[in-house]
């Protein structure tokens, strides 16, 4: 790979932190630092297309910064900050707002799921969320996005958005000294890793998420070995025995999505998995998959809560990647001003 390449992904500060969070997405920012320059962003904008409280909000940030470093992510080799310091992704937005079109939005299906029934009653911000996530990613030119598989389609929304840019402004990005139609690149999203989809622990049709609102459907980062113990325990089954081979998992959500889980933690394959726990019951399976959750996710629950009691060091690593991510949004921004024709101070 080459250095041009860039990667750039984001978390909102919403809530707990979970499992689906760290496998789906953390485990591979934290892998990708060894390849790429990388941004990771709290997103602290995109949080509030739906209420949060204020006090929670910052708490939810800091938490977040938090759970990327303790997760192994380098805030000094690569960049960790929270969006809203960094203007340049409000500002592409808007320009977005004016290239997107309403009916490639009106096929968002995260949208259709969050505003629910009640879509009159719904925030601008979360409709056009996905405009926003699009000027995340562009505002550094991005080429790589990891995200869990829930994010695939704004990741689509996304090149759309670039290619159209680029058409729509082709002379302009070609007087600017670039390639014509060649100002945005097309960000890949990276749907890789061990667990792109981690379910519920209570539905294994449903994802793990952070509004579900059984805290029984998740284990969060900041879960203390207790916490984690009591949920596998209590974690949905069927009556059947594991089966030998992965064919035996499919129709049996649960089963399977635990199988993935430990598989995913322990960097073992499913089929392995099923040779040596296959024909037995799920309580020794999941006895087992509780002292690997609590050796694997316990370093890192007690790393976030050390940093999180130093606020003032969270915030300083914050604002210290937002000054360099700021320098890199600029630079774009200065380039897209131009290319769109808006005057500027040079
Ligand atoms: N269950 C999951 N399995 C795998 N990956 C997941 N991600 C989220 N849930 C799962 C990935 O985690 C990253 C950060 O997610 P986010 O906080 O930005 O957005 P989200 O998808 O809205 O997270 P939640 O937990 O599902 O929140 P709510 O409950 O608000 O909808 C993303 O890369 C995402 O793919």
């Amino acid at each position: 790979m080459t250095t041009q390449e860039l990667v750039f992904s984001g978390v909102q500060p919403t809530g707990n932190l979970h499992l689906g969070n760290y496998l789906g997405a953390i485990v591979n920012f934290v892998k990708l630092q060894e390849s790429h320059n990388c941004i990771y962003c709290v997103v602290d904008m995109h949080a509030i297309t739906v209420w949060q409280d204020p006090a929670d909000l910052t708490k939810a940030t800091r938490e977040v910064a938090a759970a990327f470093i303790a997760a192994g992510i380098d805030p000094r080799e690569h960049i960790v900050f929270n969006q809203s310091q960094v203007s340049g992704h409000a500002e592409l937005a808007w320009v977005f707002n004016c290239v997107a079109r309403l009916g490639w939005l009106n096929r968002m299906t995260q949208f259709k799921e969050k505003a629910g029934k009640d879509r009159e009653n719904a925030s601008v911000g979360l409709y056009a969320y996905p405009n926003l996530m699009a000027a995340d990613i562009l505002v550094y030119r991005a080429t790589h996005v990891p995200v869990g598989e829930d994010q695939k389609q704004h990741l689509e929304l996304a090149r759309d958005i670039a290619q159209k840019f680029n058409n729509d402004f082709s002379n302009e990005i070609r007087d600017n000294g670039f390639g014509a139609g060649q100002f945005f690149p097309q960000p890949e999203p990276l749907i890789t890793g061990p667990a792109t989809r981690v379910m519920s622990l209570r539905d294994g049709t449903k994802k793990m998420s952070k509004s579900d609102p059984s805290d029984y459907s998740r284990i969060n980062l900041s879960d203390d070995a207790d916490a984690i113990a009591q949920k596998i325990r209590k974690a949905k089954t069927d009556p059947e025995p594991l089966p030998g081979e992965e064919k035996g998992l499919e129709s049996r959500p649960e089963a399977d999505n635990l199988v993935g889980i430990y598989a995913a933690l322990s960097g073992r394959s499913k089929a392995d998995l099923l040779r040596e726990f296959g024909g037995g019951q799920f309580s020794n399976f999941k006895a087992n998959l509780v002292d690997l959750a609590v050796e694997k996710l316990g370093p890192v629950g007690a790393e976030m809560k050390r940093l999180t009691a130093d606020p003032g060091y969270v915030d300083s690593v914050l604002i210290d990647g937002a000054d360099r991510a700021r320098v890199l949004a600029d630079r774009t921004m200065n380039h897209v001003k131009d290319i769109v024709g808006f005057i500027r101070r040079r």
